[in-house]
Order: structure tokens, then sequence, then C-alpha cells
């Protein structure tokens, strides 16, 4: 695939944000980096229940993306959304006890991985069904604009979720009705074991949405100063009035499809190479240190607090209950109708 430079990673160059702020997005993703990696562990140590796909690679493209929103805009995941709960505010603990299945959890221990959800902060959810999220925003989008409401809403998609027929019913309905929505592709490169040179025709996800007539931007999705400025200038346009976004975010994750995965079908060299050379985290500091903003020391400090975070998530998740089993609905087999018997 060619890199394009796009006008949003152009904008980077003259809109820098302040250190303060840079700061609290190394800290976001170094909080999601620990939550994944203890969740990973978590999992093979049968801590949490099902299977769960962590976004190791991909924070920048969650935090710099959500940035850009305001608390009122929406925001619906996909199979692999800890990093998209996390950065929209869902606090670790609840986040981290739902995967536990504890009855703290944000459904109760009820949901799992797949089924995180925070309406009070305007997350509609992680959704096993894939590119779903992306109608779930887009639908949320088409209220939000028939209410006269002022925010936007944010659909994730990945790049396997690019080759389903329903991501571009979607993308066709907001671009026809000007919806206030942005569609973020998360291109990492694979879906499950299959690279995306075996499964994408066409030259790029951007260059395929642009047919159908809205801006499609590609943007480096390590860079996240990069995703924060195409977010913004998508939210800018969807507030004016003048429709929906797509982003394709270039991105990588480090972690198997899920825990579990041999990963037989990618060298190990690739995976460290994207993390020596590509990483999001360690762009970021390197660019803050870089202008005189973050030394030793203070990241560090920002190691040890998301640590002390994620610690203390996993320690609220352990020492929370299960839930009730007397409140379970008995669903199947379903009670008999009245009269059925006679
Ligand atoms: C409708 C549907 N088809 C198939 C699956 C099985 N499935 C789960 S994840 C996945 C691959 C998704 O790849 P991608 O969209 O690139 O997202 P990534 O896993 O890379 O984040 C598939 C095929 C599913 N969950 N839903
Ligand atoms: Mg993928």
């Amino acid at each position: 695939m060619t890199e394009q430079r796009t006008e949003a990673e152009d904008a980077t160059a003259v809109a820098p944000a302040d250190a303060g702020t840079l700061r609290e997005w190394l800290g976001q993703m170094l909080i999601i980096r620990r939550f994944e990696s203890e969740s990973v562990r978590l999992s093979y140590a049968n801590k949490i229940p099902g299977g769960i796909h962590s976004s190791e690679g991909q924070e920048a493209v969650a935090v710099g993306s959500i940035r850009a929103l305001g608390a009122a805009d929406v925001v619906a995941g996909t199979h692999r959304s800890h990093h998209h709960a996390l950065a929209k505010g869902m606090p670790p603990r609840t986040v981290m006890a739902e995967l536990y299945g504890k009855a703290t959890g944000c459904t109760g221990g009820r949901g799992g991985s797949m089924h995180l959800v925070d309406l009070s902060r305007n997350f509609l959810g992680s959704n096993g069904i894939v590119g779903a999220g992306l109608g779930v925003a887009m639908g949320t989008a088409l209220a939000m604009k028939l209410q006269q409401r002022p925010a936007v809403a944010v659909g994730y998609v990945g790049d396997g979720g690019a080759n389903t027929g329903r991501t571009w019913e979607f993308i066709n309905l907001a671009a026809l009705w000007k919806l206030p929505f942005i569609a973020i592709c998360e291109n990492n490169l694979y879906a499950v074991e299959t690279h995306i040179s075996r499964s994408l025709a066409g030259d790029s996800i951007a260059g395929r949405a642009a047919g159908f007539g809205l801006p499609a931007v590609a943007v480096d999705g390590q860079d996240i100063v990069a995703v924060h400025a195409a977010a913004s200038a998508a939210r800018d346009r969807a507030l004016n009035g003048e429709g929906p976004t797509f982003i394709e975010a270039r991105t990588y994750r480090y972690e198997g499809h899920n825990v579990g995965d041999v990963q037989n079908y990618r060298d190990a060299s690739e995976v460290a190479s994207w993390r020596q050379t590509h990483d999001p985290i360690q762009a970021l500091r390197q660019r803050l240190a870089e202008r005189g903003d973050l030394d030793e020391a203070g990241y560090a400090a920002l190691r040890q607090q998301a640590d002390e975070t994620v610690a203390d998530a996993i320690d609220f998740a352990e020492r929370s209950p299960w839930p009730d089993t007397g409140t379970v609905q008995r669903a199947w087999p379903a009670a008999e109708p009245a009269g059925a018997s006679r």
C-alpha cells in the first residue's frame, strides 16, 4: 500500500497540542497498554473467561480520535474495543470487572469483553458482530440529525469489516443523508489470520470509501497527533452540517487475533519491527522529549501511574462478587404458553 500524506497530517505541523494535553494522552495510552497486557495475562491464567481481543498497538487510534470528541458525542465500537471504552472514559475498574464476569462490571458481569457499554458516557458498546458498530453509530447520527442535537457519532470498523457489505450500506446512507457521522477504520493489516494483501481489492480502504462521495482520508494510526487532527476536522465538518467523514487509520495489533491465537500466519520479526519502529506510545514519548516536555523521570511517573491504575482495577475485579444467579431470567426452553398442555 502506498502511504498518502493527508491534509490532516499536514495540519498537525501547524497546530500542535500543548504539552499538558499530550502528556495526558500518553498517560491514557499507557493505561490502555497495561490494561491489555494484563488482560491477556489474566485470560491465560483463567481469571477472565471467554475470549478477548487485545488492542495493544492500536492505542493512538482510540485516544487520538476520542480526545477530539465532546462528552455528548457518541462512540460505538467493535469486538476489539477495550481501548475505545477506556478512552471514552469508562473506569478501568468496571471494564476489568466486566471481563472477569463480576457483578460490578458495566453490564453486571453478563456481557464480557464484547459487550462493554456505558450509556452515561455515550459509549454505545463493543460488539461481536463485525461491522455492526458502524451501523449503531450511523443510526445514532440519524437520530442526532432529526433531533437537531449538536453532537456527532463515531463508529469503528476493522479492515476485515471493510470487506463486509453492511459497512458500505451505512457509509452510503450516511453520505446521502449528510449525517453527523465519523467512520474510523482501524486497518491493523489482519482479519483473524488473513493479511489485507489477500483480501482487499483496490488501492486502499480510504480510496474505496471515497467512491461514496464523502471525504476519505488515510492517516498514520501510530501518530496520535495525526489521528486527533483528522478526527477534529471530521467533527468540525459534521457539526457544521457538512456530513460524514471516513478515516482509515493505519495501525497494527501486537497480540494475536484473540487470546490463544498461535499466530503462524505472520513472522515474530514483523511484530517486533512494528513494536520497535512504529510504536504509538514511544512516538509520542519521543515527540514530547524532543520538545523538552518529558524527561525520563516524567515518563517513569506516567508508567507507574498507569500500572497502579490497572492493578487497582484488577484488585477491584478480584474482590467483587459474582452475579446473583437467582436473577437470571429463564429464556430457554421457553415457558409453556397458557393452555398449551390441554
Ligand atoms: C458478521 C461476522 N462475521 C464474522 C465474524 C467472525 N470474526 C470475528 S473478528 C473477525 C475479523 C475481523 O477483522 P477486522 O475487521 O480486521 O478487525 P480486527 O480483528 O483486526 O480488529 C471475524 C471474521 C463475526 N464476529 N461477525
Ligand atoms: Mg483487522
